[in-house]
């Protein structure tokens, strides 16, 4: 055997044994499910949802009216708080507690757990059983924000309505032992709705008000909802507009896609592409810090010990699975190197 052959073999059994990713069970299945065909029963629209998020909506916009009279400090504490409550999806729902990419001491879980609850999205339970049950069944019935029901569906819609069964009769068969087990999830579970009320909207609206005068309405209508609406649909677009449009480099056989654009309003979320091909890396992203704020922040919290273990795939890995999944209309794109 040649050495080339020799070392083809290991890489794909390093592949093999990296890709997919299923410590978790998040190997995707791949469903033949032609969306011409498929049945659904009647949607089932939960109003009070609609009514919600219609409201906070139009809140939203009004906070984008009141901008421009928010005193500077204001302004910038509502970015602090939009990174803060990002970090608590991106480095604590979704790459801790949905992936297991990297592992937290205590007190980063519990800052974690604390911003979670600043951005308002579910506990970490749900939000994570949810995450793992839409990389094992991406695209289908089963998939809770399914792209294949079209851009509102992936990025709102889904928040509207029932589940489908499928959903929770796959979701159940998810093991999420490691989420129950976690006592940190457990207490942020237990005063789920208080912290929420006290993290997503209390602290966000008396701090301006408290410590330079902010007018409290200008406070609570910027800081809190507005702030909260725009990391929502910086998270929601992940789901839509990066499971729609975007390259794709590393597999094109699967709907997730390179998107700078959200990449760059979801802190380093975008690069969805890669992120469903090696959903074990820690940083979603082949390059590390890269419009990528979260894969920054773990860093200095691995600096400090806080945060360890952090899995990367091997570039030989990565090269090899675009040589053979990869859109190769793409290669001219790739990063020199
Ligand atoms: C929000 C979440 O916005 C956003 C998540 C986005 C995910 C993005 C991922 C992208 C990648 C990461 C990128 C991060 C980027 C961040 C950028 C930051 C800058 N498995 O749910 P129920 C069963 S939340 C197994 O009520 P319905 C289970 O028995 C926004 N079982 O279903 C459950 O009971 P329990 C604020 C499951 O009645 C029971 O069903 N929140 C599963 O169909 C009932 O569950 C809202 O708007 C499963 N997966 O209602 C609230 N699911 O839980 C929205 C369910 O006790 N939610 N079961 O075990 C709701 O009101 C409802 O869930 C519903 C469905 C109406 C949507
Ligand atoms: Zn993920
Ligand atoms: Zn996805």
């Amino acid at each position: 055997m040649s050495p080339r052959a020799g070392l083809d073999e290991k890489m794909s059994s390093l592949e093999a044994e990296t890709v997919p990713v299923d410590s978790l069970g998040l190997a995707p299945i791949v469903a033949e499910q032609p969306e011409q065909e498929v049945k659904r029963p009647p949607l089932q629209i939960v109003w009070r949802n609609v009514v919600l998020m219609v409201a906070l909506h139009i809140s939203a916009i009004y906070g984008l009216y009141l901008l421009p009279q928010a005193k500077l400090k204001t302004l910038v504490w509502t970015l602090v708080l939009y990174w803060l409550s990002g970090i608590g999806i991106t480095a604590g729902a979704h790459r801790l507690w949905s992936h297991r990419s990297y592992k937290a001491k205590l007190p980063l879980r519990i800052l974690l757990a604390l911003l979670n609850s600043l951005a308002f999205q579910n506990d970490v339970i749900e939000w994570a059983r949810d995450h793992r049950v839409h990389h094992k069944y991406s695209e289908t019935d089963a998939d809770p924000h399914n792209a294949k029901r079209g851009f509102f569906f992936a990025h709102i819609g889904w928040l509207m309505v029932r589940k489908h069964s499928d959903v929770k009769k796959k979701g159940q068969q998810l093991d999420i032992s490691d989420l129950l087990d976690d006592p940190v999830l457990r207490f942020q579970r237990k005063f789920y709705l208080p912290s929420v009320v006290l993290f997503c909207f209390v602290v966000p609206t008396v701090v301006p008000v408290y410590f330079w005068g902010e007018d409290i309405i200008t406070a609570y209508i910027i800081c809190a909802l507005f702030r909260y609406c725009a990391i929502l649909n910086a998270t929601w677009l992940v789901n839509s507009l990066a499971h729609l449009w975007g390259m794709k480099p590393y597999d094109i056989r699967i709907n997730p896609s390179e998107n700078s654009l959200v990449a760059t309003v979801a802190m380093g979320e975008g690069f969805h592409n890669y992120h469903h091909t090696f959903p074990q890396d820690y940083s979603t992203a082949e390059f590390k810090w890269f419009l990528n704020f979260s894969t920054l922040f773990i860093d200095i919290f691995a600096f400090f010990g806080l945060a360890y273990d952090r899995k990367s795939m091997p570039k030989s890995v990565v090269e090899k699975r675009r040589q053979r999944t990869g859109d190769k209309s793409e290669m001219a794109l790739r990063k020199k190197e």
